[in-house]
This record gives C-alpha cells, structure tokens and sequence, in this order.
C-alpha cells in the first residue's frame, strides 16, 4: 500500500499520465482538423475499422453475440483502454529516455497514419490531421515530461535530463497538474468541436431530408388485413426504421451525397457502365415488402426486420449489362470496402432484387445505406444486402471472393427457415390460465405454410397463422393457451411452402446461419 502510493506520488505516474494526456491531444487534434478531410478519415475510426478488419472471425462472432447491435461501442471501449495502456507505456519510456519514447510516438503516428490512408475511399490527404496531430502529441509530450525532469523533488530525475534544461527554473508538481489540466481540457474541447464542425459541415443528412422520392411505376401491393398477430406485443409486422435492426462494418457512417453517388457496373459483362443517382430516380422503380435477415442472428434472436423498399430491379441493371457467358457471381462493394458475393441467377430470377432508394415511404437512413443499398429476398445480408454500394462486378465465385467469406463465412447464404416466439419473453411469470402466446416466422422466398409448438413434452400443436402478404415477408402467428401452475418450456418449429420442417439441428451462426428449435421457459403462477 505505501508502495503504491509512493509509486502514485512518484514520476513514473506522472509520466504514464504525460503519456495519456498527450495520446488523447492526438486524437483530438486529429478529430478537430479531420472535420475538414473526408468524414470516415479521423484516426479514432480508421484505427477502429482497421481493427475490425483484422479482428479474428472468432472474435468478431463473439461481439456481435455478446454485444449484438452494441458491438461498437464495445469496441470503442476496448480501444480506448488500449490506447490509454500504450500511452501510459510511452510516457514512461520518454521520462526515462526521450529518444526512445519520440521513437515510440512516431511509431504509433505511422500506424494511425497508415490505417487511415489504407481505407477504401480515403486520398492521401486524409493523413493530414493525423500527421499534425501526432507531431501536436509529441510537442505536448515534451512539455509536460520536461516538467517533471524539471521538478525538484525528483532528485532520482534520470541522469542527463537535467542536462537538458540547466538553466530552467525547477517546477512544482502542481504546475506539472495544471499544465496536464489545461491541456486535456484544450483536448476535449478540440474533439467535441470537431464531432460538431464535422456534422455542420455535412449537408448529406439534410439533402437526405429534402430528398422527394419518386413515385413506383409498380407500386407495392397493399399489405392484406391481418399481418399482424393478435397477441398483444409481438414484433410489428412492418419493422418502423428506427427499430430495424443495423448490422455492418462501418464504424462511422459513410455519408455520400446523392448527386456525387455513381454505380460502376463492369467485370465479366458485354457493356460497362456507370449509372448516376438521377438515372435510378428515373427509372422504372417497384416498390416491395421484403423481410431481412442478418447471418448472426441466433436462435430466437432479433437481427431481422420486414421493410417496404423502393428501388430500381437489379435485374434491369443487370440485363443492360449483359453478362458474359461463365459469369456466375456479382460482387457488390461499398464505398467504404465492404463486399457481398451473390449468385448471379439470384439476382436475374423475377424475385424483387433492387437497389433501393426508400424505406418505409422514407429516402434510405444513412445507416441502412443511403443513398443507395441493395436487398435481395431469401438471402441473408451479409451474401446480398450492400449498403452504401459503389461497385456492381459480375465474375465468377471461382475468382473473387468477399468480406464475409474471406473471413471464414459461407459463399452461398439462403434464409434459414425459423420460427421465433416472442411472448411471453423467456423466463417471464405469466398468470396461470388463458395465455396468448405469438411470435414471427420466416422462410423468404419460400414462404410459411405452419407453425407448431410444443409445450413440455405433449403433443406439437398447430398454431394460427396471421395473413401471408408474401413469400419474401415474414409470417407472425398466435396461439391461446390454458397455462397451469408452474413453470413450463415452450418450443416452436414452423414449415416452409416447399412442406420441410424447420430442422431441429442445433447449428451456430457461422458458417452459413443457426439453426435449431427455440425453446422459452415461463412460469405460470
Ligand atoms: N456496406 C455494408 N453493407 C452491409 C454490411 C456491411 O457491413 N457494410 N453488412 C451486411 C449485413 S451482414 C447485413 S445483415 C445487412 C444489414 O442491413 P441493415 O443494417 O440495414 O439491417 O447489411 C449488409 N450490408
Ligand atoms: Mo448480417
């Protein structure tokens, strides 16, 4: 204890506090400047996606399932308390020799500087912020390790320090605290102001605003009464935006702007083209409700969603095209890298495939793609569902390769049938008697032709299905059921429009989606 406290009083503390201190002047004057680059080009979310580049398949699976939508901010976290570890290592190594500690900084300056220069849609001029941030870093270092060489009540200051500054005047601890004050709250201010600077300086969110959809030349047809199942709390059949759940890779959200947005369509087709945002407004848009699915959700999990999109055919761009005989794969890229590799005859088949503009009468949030995603029925997002899409190359499996499934995951990636209930929630106390019990069901493509549940160990019974609006919508269902006393499990299975059911192998979500019965526990009392 009287060591530690020692240690607290002593340089070497002071120093690992330079060291943070000067880490976070950084970030924050990288942050500040970065509001003038390109908005994904600050080192906090170049250093982040980067990391989420690297980050072993088995670690990300793990986040997305511990933290879900959430994973993030995990990371953020994560980095956070790494950067601060490193920095409190690099302070002490310049108290004690500078050389080597500039050395240490400088080295951590080029891996920011080259995690931001190494991501998609990013120039060479992006590296700015980070580079006058470092060197802003650095002279901050300098000042406040000097500080303490300086203070007289280190007389164990390292040899040859004083040497550095002889006819400095000695310093007291207190200084060395308010110089560290001031500075890191000259630091936070500089962040938030860039965060600010750079939402003011974009107008992508407010052109997003303004945008007036055009009408569908076939529109959607109208959603049949009944969609939605009778028992009180079941998932809304049409997924409200702010509800449908978000899964990507980008750690700050790509904000292109419509009239700047371009699709490349090349690779193995008899004509290439670039088609613009104006092109797409006018073309021959459709409108349909289509049900997503993201490859992570687990059992009985909640990363799906039902959403009325507006778009053009992806069928129609593809026609234009004209791919070339042997093609059988169309790579889709975002503009910040992220890649999707979907079946070719997937996308030419009369399924609703589009590059959607709108969702739910909306222009696309930005964080499901403005200004343009695509989604493709009975596929799962990750083989299909690019958001913020650039890039349309028709080639062959045999020869290229995507985000996902350079990463372990499958190349194919139809929609798992599953059935999920969703109340009672699992472990929830309900009153013994009449209970509703409801849920959603999907199979796009294929469509939901039963659902059955079990209730311990009696008999699968058949529940009541709610109207089907389509074979790409999912299907919700209810059931009354005389609940006894005490507790009771309840398991749910549903059968596609091709008569298979659900299958009760229990599968995890890599490589190409879980599968397997749910199963809730409630107790009736
Ligand atoms: N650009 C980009 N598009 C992407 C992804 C991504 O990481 N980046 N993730 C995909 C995955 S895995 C899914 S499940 C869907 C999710 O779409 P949503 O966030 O709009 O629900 O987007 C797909 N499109
Ligand atoms: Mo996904």
């Amino acid at each position: 204890m009287k060591k530690l406290m020692k240690w607290i009083k002593g340089p070497t503390a002071l120093a690992a506090l330079a060291g943070v201190v000067s880490a976070a002047v950084v970030l924050a004057v990288a942050e500040l400047l970065g509001a003038f680059f390109t908005s994904r080009a600050t080192p906090v979310f170049a250093l982040g996606s980067t990391f989420i580049d690297f980050t072993p398949p088995w670690l990300k699976d793990f986040a997305i399932a511990t933290f879900g939508t959430n994973d993030k901010l995990a990371l953020f976290v994560g980095m956070g308390v790494t950067i601060a570890i490193l920095a409190c290592v690099l302070g002490v190594v310049a108290y004690r020799k500078w050389a080597l500690g500039v050395l240490g900084v400088l080295f951590m300056g080029a891996v920011i500087v080259v995690s931001v220069v190494t991501r998609s849609g990013v120039k060479l001029v992006d590296a700015i912020p980070s580079l006058v941030g470092t060197v802003a870093g650095l002279l901050i270092l300098r000042l406040l390790i000097s500080r303490i060489w300086r203070m007289d009540s280190f007389p164990t200051s390292p040899a040859g320090s004083a040497a550095k500054a002889p006819e400095r005047p000695a310093t007291s601890r207190r200084a060395f605290f308010a110089a560290t004050g001031i500075t890191a709250v000259a630091a936070g201010i500089a962040a938030t102001g860039g965060r600010l600077l750079g939402a003011a300086r974009s107008n992508v969110a407010k052109a997003r605003d303004s945008l007036k959809l055009p009408a569908p030349a076939k529109a959607a047809p109208a959603i049949p009464d009944g969609v939605q199942s009778p028992v009180q709390g079941v998932t809304p059949w049409v997924t409200p935006n702010d509800q449908f759940y978000r899964i990507d890779t980008a750690l700050s959200v790509p904000e292109i702007a419509a009239d700047e947005w371009e699709l490349r369509v090349h690779g193995m087709v008899e004509e290439e083209f670039t088609m613009t945002f104006q092109e797409l407004m006018d073309a021959d848009l459709i409108e349909s409700h289509i049900s997503m699915t993201c490859v992570s959700n687990p059992v009985g999990g909640n990363l799906a969603g039902n959403a009325k999109w507006l778009g053009m055919p992806i069928r129609d761009v593809i026609a234009r095209a004209k791919p070339k005989d042997g093609a059988d794969m169309v790579l889709s890229t975002s503009i910040d890298g992220f890649s999707a590799s979907t079946p070719l005859e997937v996308l030419q088949d009369d399924r609703d495939a589009i590059f959607a503009i709108g969702m739910n009468d909306e222009p696309l949030p930005l964080e499901h793609g403005y200004p343009v995603r695509m989604v493709v029925p009975g596929l799962y997002g990750f083989v299909s569902a690019t958001k913020w899409v650039v890039d349309l190359e028709v080639t062959r499996f045999e020869d290229k390769t995507s985000y996902w499934t350079d990463r372990g995951w499958s190349d194919h990636g139809p929609i798992k049938t599953m059935a999920r209930v969703e109340v009672p929630k699992s472990f929830e106390k309900v009153k013994a008697g009449t209970v509703g019990i409801g849920g959603t069901a999907w199979a796009q493509t294929r469509g939901i032709t039963k659902v059955e549940i079990q209730i311990d160990n009696d008999d699968w019974v058949e529940t009541t299905l709610s109207a089907e609006a389509s074979l790409v919508t999912w299907r919700q269902w209810s059931y009354q059921w005389e609940a006894t006393p005490g507790p009771h499990y309840i398991k749910v299975r549903a059968t596609d429009g091709t008569g298979e059911v659900q299958t009760d192998q229990r599968a995890d979500p890599v490589p190409d989606g879980a599968s397997g019965w749910q199963s809730v526990m409630v107790t009736a009392e």
